[in-house]
């Protein structure tokens, strides 16, 4: 059953439609990338269609993957405009607006546009519980709400010349386009502080950004993402490194050119522009052929692409994931 947009009104509804994903969900998320993939590899299209839903869940075996607590997921965060510091992200982000709030989707797009967060609210939301690896070597299980990127580009058709979508993520003082945001500080803090620069950035490949797997989250365990998740909108990449899944989202820009991304201009020797979860390839200062999954005292075995391998490998068929990584 496909929760209708109509229905998206308020945290009520989203905590009765915990189970919606299901069945109905496919077939909406495959029309809707079908349209996308038109745009860029027609073959891609076949590959979306072949998708199972349950292929979205995280449990292989049983009781292998359980949800993270809302606990965990709302208090152990990165959010480095509010704090460096995990523990304490979540008191700090409480002083971040959320209304009025847009994210402007344009660049290599035939119609660009302003959309409103309550816009995008009412777009077909999906739980989609997804596992989430953070390059440090912690992981979750995360079941957020949201809708797939594919079905926000279609709206702004984007250009045959576009390759890339970058992200950018709300910062006091960075308002490009004159969007309506939230006026003031917002709590964030100087990203001399923080060690990074500041907007936030991110970058994916378009046929990375348009596969059926890439949402936009807007919800957490079937109400509004808390504020220390990324709310009102948030990006979320589960085949690769947390810190791709940017968060406070207020511009889409498709472009021609591979976007900067905040990690790899900080360091570009540790962070790639792809960093998709790989147990093979190494950050320089760990191994990432393990993780410590939030909540357990053993730590598993790290699985290639995040164990999402069978959706999401032939995107980087004839790539060498070690140089490109
Ligand atoms: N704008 C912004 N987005 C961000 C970050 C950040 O510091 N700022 N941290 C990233 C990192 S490193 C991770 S692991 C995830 C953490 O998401 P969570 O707090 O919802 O678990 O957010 C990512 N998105
Ligand atoms: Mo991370």
């Amino acid at each position: 059953m496909k929760i209708k947009s109509s229905e998206i009104t308020d945290e009520k509804t989203y905590l009765n439609r915990r189970n919606f994903l299901k069945a109905g969900a496919l077939a909406g998320t495959v029309a809707a990338t079908g349209l996308a993939y038109r745009w860029l590899n027609p073959a891609k299209i076949e590959l979306a269609a072949r998708k199972d839903i349950e292929n979205f869940e995280p449990a292989p075996e049983p009781g292998r993957d359980e949800k993270t607590s809302l606990e965990d997921i709302t208090n152990y965060n990165n959010y480095y405009e509010f704090s460096t510091s995990k523990t304490a992200v979540a008191a700090a982000a409480v002083s971040l607006k959320t209304r009025p709030w847009e994210i402007t989707v344009d660049g290599l797009v035939a119609k660009p546009r302003v959309f409103g967060i309550d816009e995008l609210l009412k777009f077909d939301q999906e739980e989609r519980i997804y596992r989430f690896r953070c390059v440090e070597g912690w992981s979750m299980v995360m079941p957020w709400v949201g809708f797939p990127i594919n079905a926000l580009l279609d709206r702004v058709e984007p250009l045959s010349k576009a390759k890339y979508a970058a992200f950018q993520t709300f910062y006091p003082g960075s308002n490009p386009v004159n969007l309506k945001l939230p006026e003031g500080d917002n709590g964030m803090q100087s990203g001399i502080f923080a060690g990074i620069r500041f907007p936030y950035v991110e970058g994916l490949r378009l046929d990375e950004a348009l596969h059926p797997l890439a949402i936009l989250a807007t919800g957490l365990y079937g109400k509004e993402l808390p504020n220390q998740n990324g709310a009102p909108l948030r990006l979320v990449v589960p085949w690769k490194y947390g810190f791709k899944s940017i968060k406070s989202v207020v511009r889409i820009s498709l472009t021609e050119e591979q976007p900067p991304t905040t990690w790899n201009i900080a360091n570009s020797r540790e962070y790639g522009f792809y960093s998709n979860v790989n147990p093979n390839v190494d950050h320089p200062r760990w191994s990432q052929a393990t993780e410590r999954r939030i909540g357990e005292l053993v730590r598993r075995k790290t699985l290639m692409f995040n164990g999402y391998s069978e959706e999401v490998a032939d995107l980087y068929e004839g790539m060498d994931l070690r140089k490109e990584f």
